[in-house]
């Protein structure tokens, strides 16, 4: 299914060749201020600073932090007593919460505000004692974090084929949240299919799949029509890249593949293909678009010309508790 914007044709007809660039793309609100918040985390205290699990799903960002001291774990456990440790944007269940607090580790909590309000939601469901299904998919961190806030209120549910097995205590009493990287409109027809069995289905106060992901997935729509090869920029765990060659072939791309960077383009992609269309996840820093860009202009290809369909302004503020530890140094001089 594609979306028409009433756009203008983006191709110029006059050229063989096109390069079209998504945008928005790349970094959203929650992950620039969760790569900042180790920043100034490494900024402030010094390496290495602990983080749980990969800040964002994107290997380069992860790389790049090493090399200036953070040290990524996968459990707490794995941090030494009394030290500092960041918690990744995906965010945390309050099991990961209290297993800090045991340790005596200092926290600073990354996860994005987006996420935040979908587990004030599960809260609030749960409190209500309705059953919420969470859709989702299955390992992801941000899962684990929101179906950690309530666990026995909250089923998983990853696609519309899972319904026919849900099983709930009163059909009366159902709601439903997300995960919010998921692809829109496989998510609009799940909600369906539960609706159709629970017709009393709550739905949540305001849209889980954030701002960013909608935007990422209208912004690929629209360079996928005219694509004989879409390139996503991303890494394969980003639930938000992966839907986004999805999407892209939903929409009509002929070809798409998701890349971490340049390097891993394949040439034979480009046989025969006039018109390639470029986007990022959420989680890739702009410089390995840039590359991708390079890589298509030697071997051709014109300045790539973006296709706007969104404005984006949104900045979070840094964790208050580093926020308060920046404004203390400051004080000390
Ligand atoms: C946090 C959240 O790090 P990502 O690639 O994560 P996904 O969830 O797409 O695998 O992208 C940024 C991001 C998105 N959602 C960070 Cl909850
Ligand atoms: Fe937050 Fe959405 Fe980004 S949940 S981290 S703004 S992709």
């Amino acid at each position: 299914m594609s979306t028409d914007l009433g756009l203008p044709p983006v191709l110029d007809p006059e050229a063989a060749k096109n390069v079209l660039l998504a945008a928005p793309r790349g970094y959203c609100a929650g992950v620039d201020r969760a790569v900042i918040t180790v920043e100034k985390a490494l900024d402030l205290y010094g390496a290495p600073v602990y983080v749980r699990k990969q800040i964002v799903h994107n290997k380069h960002v992860v790389a790049d932090l090493e090399s200036r001291g953070a040290i990524f774990v996968e459990e707490l456990t794995e941090v030494p007593e009394g030290r500092t440790v960041v918690f990744s944007a995906h965010g945390v269940s309050p099991a990961v919460h209290a297993e800090a607090q045991e340790r005596g580790l200092k926290t600073i909590d990354a996860t994005c505000p987006l996420v935040t309000k979908v587990h004030h939601e599960a809260k609030r469901f749960a409190g209500d004692d309705y059953d919420i299904l969470l859709i989702g998919h299955e390992g992801h961190e941000e899962v684990e974090g929101t179906a950690g806030e309530a666990p026995e209120h909250i089923q998983l549910v990853q696609s519309p084929a899972d319904v026919a097995h849900i099983e709930v205590r009163d059909p009366a009493k159902v709601a439903w949240l997300s995960q919010t990287t998921l692809s829109v409109d496989e998510t609009l027809e799940t909600v369906a299919a539960i609706r159709e069995k629970f017709p009393l289905l709550l739905d949540p106060p305001s849209d889980d799949i954030c701002y960013a992901t909608q935007n990422r997935q209208l912004a690929v729509k629209e360079i996928a029509q005219e694509a004989d090869l879409l390139i996503v920029v991303g890494s394969g765990n980003s639930s938000n890249s992966v839907r986004l060659v999805e999407v892209a072939l939903e929409a009509g791309a002929k070809a798409s593949y998701r890349v971490d960077d340049a390097s891993e383009i394949d040439e034979a992609w480009l046989e025969g293909v006039d018109t390639v269309s470029v986007t990022s996840g959420a989680s890739v820093p702009e410089a390995l678009v840039d590359g991708v860009l390079a890589y298509l202009s030697e071997r051709g290809y014109p300045a790539a010309r973006a296709v706007h369909t969104a404005e984006e302004s949104l900045i979070f503020a840094l964790p208050p508790e580093l926020r308060r530890d920046m404004r203390a140094a400051q004080a000390q001089g």
